[in-house]
């Protein structure tokens, strides 16, 4: 009999949470062969990173996971044997309650935020009691060394992303609505929370010596690309030009087709968690936003990435790196936006082949799915010699 895994995840305010809780039931469903379901508070959100979810539905079988809705009050549910709570989100009391019933008891995983931060290898793993119930939980943190619980990222991906750029993937440009890009053109995603070194960036680009084809997937910077154009509204399907910089509006797509459009771009601007993995694999550069935290906490997060990131790239590239996600993340930088865009651009080449190399080097940290896979199946053998 399959394994049984139930997935918690509440959509806070973007769509990180479920855009990683949704690529790890995959994952555990296709690459694991688990019967997993993913409770979610919110199949609307849902529904824009993958659009045959209804929803409407109580349960859904989609990609091989049985997605549930999470309704309040929650509904009788047996207890799978692992159980994972995606970022602390607290599961449903009779839920909770279930499982301490349950003899032996679930394993139970706690799924924490991605960082680079060198104290995370010092939690991965850790358990944690529960006050009440005989329950154990486990903080399972995802992380760029081998002593983290690594990085989510499907077994053929590589494969993917070669066989599709190969031909430099002129029928994707097509369903965008877009030629394929010109020899001196540069093509860069813009996926972006609000951000006050925007208009400088904007400038630079419009100011560049080569083309600059910006595409922008609709959200929140949506409001401050218009003003910059000095248009009333954006929607999806427009295209404006200024200068150098040619603007187009993408509607939101698929989470798959997005992993296309980073591998297809010659530059990706990402933000929050997952949208920064996924270009980090796609193996082009990249100009992260960390999600803004309060006292400025994602600044460390910036800078511990950063430092990893650029480690091996000769100095003037570095700096050229260093500079642009500093500008990005509202951190003091050694130049203004438009000398940081320069260097960049001089920096271009040595970029991209760090770029290329980086994505080898993600491999070191090993896979979060196999990882989690291992762990949970440790603590359920361990589980079954001490309730035989
Ligand atoms: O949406 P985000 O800002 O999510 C954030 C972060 O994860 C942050 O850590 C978390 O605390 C906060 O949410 C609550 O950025 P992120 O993580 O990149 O997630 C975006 C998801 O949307 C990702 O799975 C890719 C997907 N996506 C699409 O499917 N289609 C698109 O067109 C775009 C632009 C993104």
């Amino acid at each position: 009999m399959r394994t049984r895994w139930d997935i918690f995840c509440t959509v806070i305010d973007n769509y990180g949470d479920i855009g990683i809780a949704w690529r790890l039931a995959r994952g555990l469903a296709r690459e694991h062969d688990l019967a997993v379901r993913l409770w979610v508070d919110d199949l609307q959100a849902f529904r824009h990173l993958w659009p045959a979810i209804d929803p409407d539905a109580d349960t859904q079988l989609r990609e091989g996971v049985t997605v549930c809705a999470w309704r309040t009050p929650f509904g009788a549910a047996e207890p799978a044997q692992v159980v994972i709570d995606a970022f602390g989100c607290a599961l449903p009391d009779a839920y909770l309650d279930a499982m301490g019933a349950q003899s032996p008891p679930p394993v139970w995983i706690n799924l924490e935020y991605l960082s680079a931060e060198p104290w995370v290898a010092e939690h991965h793993g850790l358990p944690s009691p529960h006050p009440r119930l005989p329950l154990t939980r486990y903080f399972f943190f995802p992380g760029y060394t081998a002593d983290t619980g690594g990085l989510l990222a499907e077994a053929d991906l590589a494969t993917r992303r070669a066989a599709f750029v190969q031909d430099g993937c002129p029928a994707f440009w097509r369903t965008l609505g877009l030629a394929s890009p010109q020899p001196d053109e540069l093509r860069v995603s813009l996926f972006a929370y609000e951000n006050p070194a925007l208009p400088a960036l904007l400038d630079a680009w419009a100011a560049d010596p080569r083309p600059v084809t910006c595409l922008v997937p609709e959200g929140r910077v949506i409001p401050q690309l218009a003003a910059w154009l000095s248009v009333a509204g954006l929607q999806a399907g427009e295209m404006h030009q200024r200068g150098a910089v040619r603007l187009h509006v993408l509607p939101f797509v698929d989470q798959d087709t997005y992993d296309q459009l980073l591998w297809a771009c010659n530059l990706n601007f990402v933000r929050g968690e997952d949208s920064c993995v996924r270009a980090q694999w796609a193996a082009r550069p990249l100009v992260w936003q960390a999600y803004p935290q309060a006292d400025a906490a994602h600044w460390d997060k910036t800078h511990a990435l950063l430092a990893h990131y650029i480690e091996g790239l000769p100095d003037d590239a570095a700096r050229a790196v260093s500079d642009l996600w500093r500008h990005w993340n509202g951190m003091p930088a050694e130049e203004g936006v438009a000398a940081s865009w320069a260097a960049w651009r001089a920096q271009e080449a040595a970029i991209e082949r760090h770029a290329e190399a980086w994505c080898g080097r993600l491999e070191r940290a090993g896979r979060l799915t196999a990882k989690l896979v291992d762990f949970a199946e440790n603590k359920l053998k361990s589980r079954v010699f001490s309730n035989p």
